[in-house]
């Protein structure tokens, strides 16, 4: 499928030549394997029914799985924190910034809510993932990205605590509100800077 091989040299948006202790955040281990947190059930969509929507800029941009793979493609090497404890290093990715997604969205508000297919949704300040802090990625060393890990396309949004990732990305609803999405709604903290520990609400 055109994905990147095993092996590739991509950026990284880590900690580079930080050793592996330092690049632990607080409270978190080191995870054997990749975990899988869903909650509900894993969604099963098709590339062929796969879309993606940014709604509440002056332009409101669509694309199509196909329309998706055409724009250029970054490999992306990140460390990632889950709040439940683990982290991953040097987790190796591949797919689309969402600046240039974004960039087709004319005059944005400040606030974005990632919405999932299957009802799951995740919030955070638009400067949150734009400069280069988050992607649309669908392939996940070198294979493509697994339903269970959010296949087709899930975002990736390395600076924050895995809940902000959406799995089965369908689309950015723009806003000047702020509006929690799933769990900030129950419990987990609005911003989630795994370097702060920011966990849950009132925090
Ligand atoms: N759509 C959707 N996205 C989601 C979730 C979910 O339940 N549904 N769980 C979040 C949480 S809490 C984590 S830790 C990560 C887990 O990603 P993984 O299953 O690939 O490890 O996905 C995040 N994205
Ligand atoms: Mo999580």
């Amino acid at each position: 499928m055109g994905f990147t091989s095993r092996g590739f040299r991509g950026q990284h948006f880590g900690r580079p030549g930080a050793d592996e202790a330092e690049r632990v955040p607080p409270g978190q281990h080191l995870a054997r394997g990749f975990p899988v947190l869903t909650a509900g059930v894993t969604q099963r969509i098709d590339t062929e029914r796969w879309s993606f929507e940014i709604r509440g800029g002056s332009r409101e941009p669509s694309w199509t799985w196909d329309e998706l793979r055409a724009l250029p493609a970054e490999d992306i090497v990140v460390d990632i924190h889950c709040v439940t404890h683990w982290t991953k290093l040097d987790t190796a990715w591949t797919g689309v910034s969402l600046d240039v997604l974004l960039a087709e969205a004319g005059e944005i508000p400040e606030h974005a809510l990632a919405v999932s297919y299957g009802g799951y949704a995740t919030n955070l300040p638009v400067a949150e993932i734009t400069g280069g802090k988050a992607w649309l990625v669908y392939a996940y060393d070198g294979e493509p990205l697994t339903a269970e890990h959010g296949g087709p396309v899930r975002m990736l949004v390395p600076g924050h605590y895995l809940w902000k990732s959406a799995k089965w990305i369908h689309g950015l609803w723009l806003s000047d509100a702020d509006r929690p999405g799933f769990w900030e709604q129950s419990g987990y903290h609005n911003f989630g800077d795994p370097w702060k520990e920011e966990r849950y609400s009132g925090q």
